[in-house]
């Protein structure tokens, strides 16, 4: 008996033990983290909160990746506002995706200075950057967090939030959508950050929500909730929500991320604000955390554990 659980506690210890504790990125504030294997390494694309700056008040992205989840390398500046001739400000939850050998880095930026956003493409031969931006934003994309997604017959497609979840296909360049954009419906208190992965044939549309009685904002937090489907256009059915509950959860502000398949594991990679703890806007200083996905016989996403140790 003794042997087995010594077994079982090895076990419970070697999956814990995969990854460093959450948060995973320490050497800055990091936020609405966008995951994708690349060259065998997991890169995330992230906003980054800057420590003397306003809440919300971002002006470049950094890409990080590891190759052992552990070990991770920051690879510095990979666009910055400076660069985007169109942008004003705010420089919000990024993507990339990849086609033909360049990958393109989908970023939404303050076009006006009145909180008015549209998104951005840059492109770069390497998935860490130096990104170069296009000289205008992409026609007909009026909103804020893009997401890439491309399915398994080649087709890519962009995911923004203007309300309700918005989905175009992408020209095959990359750089346009190709016809006009559909919004989502079946996404039950839809807030922003639409993200899409494909298990077993379904698609998971997943997205940082309303909290009951909150106004999503962060203020008084989020959940992330999903909505599956059988075609990506949909029809999208509401699953509820796979964080932990409104009281148990141990930070204040929003939440943002995506979920990711690598070497036969699923992983949910997002932000909260636990590091910043005591700062005096904590909600808004956000640091990147990883943990494990489950899923349940019928392909419902269980409640994430978080796995700070
Ligand atoms: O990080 C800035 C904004 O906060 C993002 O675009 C939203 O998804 C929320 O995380």
């Amino acid at each position: 008996k003794s042997a087995l659980i010594a077994i079982t506690v090895f076990a419970i210890s070697a999956v814990h033990a995969v990854w460093a504790d959450n948060p995973i990125i320490t050497t800055e504030y990091s936020a609405d983290p966008s995951a994708h294997i690349f060259d065998g390494r997991m890169y995330l694309y992230a906003s980054h909160d800057r420590k003397d700056a306003k809440e919300f008040d971002m002006n470049d992205y950094h890409v990080y990746s590891t190759r052992d989840l552990q070990n991770w390398r920051d690879h510095g500046v990979a666009l910055k506002i400076a660069d985007i001739s169109w942008a004003k400000g705010h420089l919000w939850a990024p993507d990339c995706g990849y086609k033909n050998g360049r990958y393109y880095l989908y970023f939404p930026a303050d076009a006006t200075g009145k909180y008015e956003f549209k998104v951005g493409v840059a492109v770069s031969k390497s998935p860490s950057g130096p990104f170069a931006p296009e000289a205008e934003p992409i026609e007909g994309v009026n909103g804020i967090d893009p997401a890439v997604f491309t399915d398994d017959d080649g087709v890519s497609y962009l995911l923004w939030a203007a309300g309700a979840p918005q989905i175009a296909k992408l020209t095959p360049d990359m750089k346009h959508l190709d016809g006009k954009a559909t919004a989502l419906a079946g996404c039950d208190h839809f807030f922003e950050g639409p993200w899409i992965f494909k298990r077993s044939g379904l698609y998971y549309l997943t997205y940082p929500a309303f909290m009951k009685g909150g106004s999503g904002d962060g203020g008084n937090g989020q959940y992330y909730d999903y909505a599956t489907a059988k075609a990506i256009m949909g029809p999208y059915t509401y699953r509820g929500h796979f964080t932990r509950t409104q009281e148990s959860q141990p930070w204040v502000g929003n939440i943002h991320g995506s979920q990711l398949e690598w070497k036969g594991k699923w992983y949910c990679v997002y932000h909260d604000a636990g590091q910043s703890a005591g700062h005096i806007n904590p909600g808004f200083k956000r640091s990147v955390n990883v943990d494990l996905m489950s899923f349940g016989a019928d392909g419902a996403i269980q409640p994430l554990v978080w796995t700070k140790a």
